[in-house]
């Protein structure tokens, strides 16, 4: 499939409230959409890379910096085969990881539909069982005001059909929100992520949590770091979940050989792409490590493609891959809406990633659109 065209967005979507983390806040989401034309057939791609360097070092100006002046020229003009192309094209490349998911986020829509798969179909395919229909999801709650307030959210997340809650802590905002949190729900299955706001020695706090019987406790320690989760991990009762150290299936495989968690938080996006969080899940799955898919408020066209990687058989934990009214009053593409009874989204059974993109909203979400033709 020769590449012709490649589009380039910067948009701007109102969030439907405040995001908060122990790194900041977000209230409008930026992100980078791409759009790879090939054969009269469009494949996308959601670069998640917001306009803070908090949650990683990658921005929307770095991404567009990088995808423009060289992930770009790499790809424009060549014949794809399949998403693995994107890998080899990009390999001179280094870092840059949700820069890189983004072009192959579109390879696999556009080669999806190629084959006349669903790109959750197409990533199934080295796994006997294939992929499953629905998938658990829960909801990452923010930082809130006050505990009370969280505890409304809560509320109001549960009365949605809502199974799985995170929330959000940082030094100060921890210990008493989690057991005010588990009192006021004392069946419900709750975790919490830190996002690397902590240190070693704040191992006490994370101790007095032992009693709260948690889901599990993410990505307490520094933002690179395994081998101190591998100290804390014995200390504690709640499973150890990594998110921010893991960019790699190589990362993965240390984790495991030195105990540094239980769980994985598999994002695409922070490990480069669909190829390497499906190794990642392979390594977990042989290991018995279960795995769930992280979010970064995503639109439409990076949720269609959550979907399809948690489709696969590790991922047995829910997801944070919410409704879209959720995130957005009007998103840029097909909105997913929670089965209630179960608390799943339904993964799109369509070709490739199986929504469609509403033009009209994309252009007015658009500021900065670059077309490139080879
Ligand atoms: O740490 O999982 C995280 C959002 C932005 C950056 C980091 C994280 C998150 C979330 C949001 O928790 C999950 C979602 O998309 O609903
Ligand atoms: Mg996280």
């Amino acid at each position: 499939m020769k590449i012709k065209k490649i589009d380039l967005y910067h948009i701007a979507m109102p969030l439907v409230s405040p995001f908060q983390t122990s790194f900041g806040v977000e209230t409008e989401r930026e992100c980078l959409i791409v759009a790879l034309h090939s054969e009269g057939l469009t494949g996308w791609g959601e670069c998640v890379a917001s306009t803070f360097p908090g949650y990683s070092y990658e921005t929307v100006g770095t991404a567009w910096h990088v995808l423009t002046d060289f992930m770009i020229p790499l790809t424009l003009a060549q014949d794809l085969q399949e998403p693995e192309d994107i890998e080899t094209w990009l390999k001179s490349i280094r870092g840059h990881p949700l820069a890189k998911a983004a072009l192959e986020q579109a390879a696999w829509d556009l080669t999806a539909q190629r084959d006349g798969l669903s790109m959750a179909q197409k990533l199934a395919q080295p796994y006997p069982e294939g992929s499953c229909g629905r998938v658990p999801v829960g909801v990452s709650i923010g930082i809130q005001p006050t505990i009370d307030h969280t505890l409304n959210v809560i509320q109001e997340y549960v009365d949605q059909g809502y199974r799985r809650i995170k929330l959000k802590i940082k030094p100060g905002h921890d210990l008493e929100l989690a057991r005010q949190a588990r009192y006021t729900f004392p069946d419900l299955p709750i975790m919490l992520d830190a996002n690397s706001a902590y240190r070693l020695e704040d191992v006490p706090t994370f101790q007095a949590m032992d009693e709260l019987n948690l889901l599990m406790l993410e990505q307490p320690l520094g933002y690179e770091d395994i081998y101190d989760h591998s100290r804390l991990r014995p200390q504690i009762h709640t499973p150890l979940c990594l998110d921010e150290s893991i960019h790699s299936a190589d990362h993965a495989r240390y984790a495991l050989a030195i105990g540094g968690c239980d769980i994985i938080n598999i994002k695409p996006a922070r490990v480069g792409g669909w190829l390497e969080a499906r190794r990642i899940h392979d390594l977990c799955r042989a290991a018995n490590v279960p795995v769930w898919c992280g979010g970064m408020l995503e639109t439409g066209i990076g949720r269609a493609a959550q979907l399809a990687l948690a489709s696969l058989p590790g991922f047995i934990l829910p997801g944070d891959i919410s409704a879209t009214e959720r995130y957005y009053t009007q998103d840029i593409a097909t909105p997913f809406h929670l089965n209630r009874e179960d608390s799943t989204l339904t993964v799109p059974t369509a070709p490739g990633l199986g929504i469609e993109v509403d033009q009209e909203r994309l252009a007015a979400a658009t500021r900065r659109h670059k077309l490139f033709a080879g």
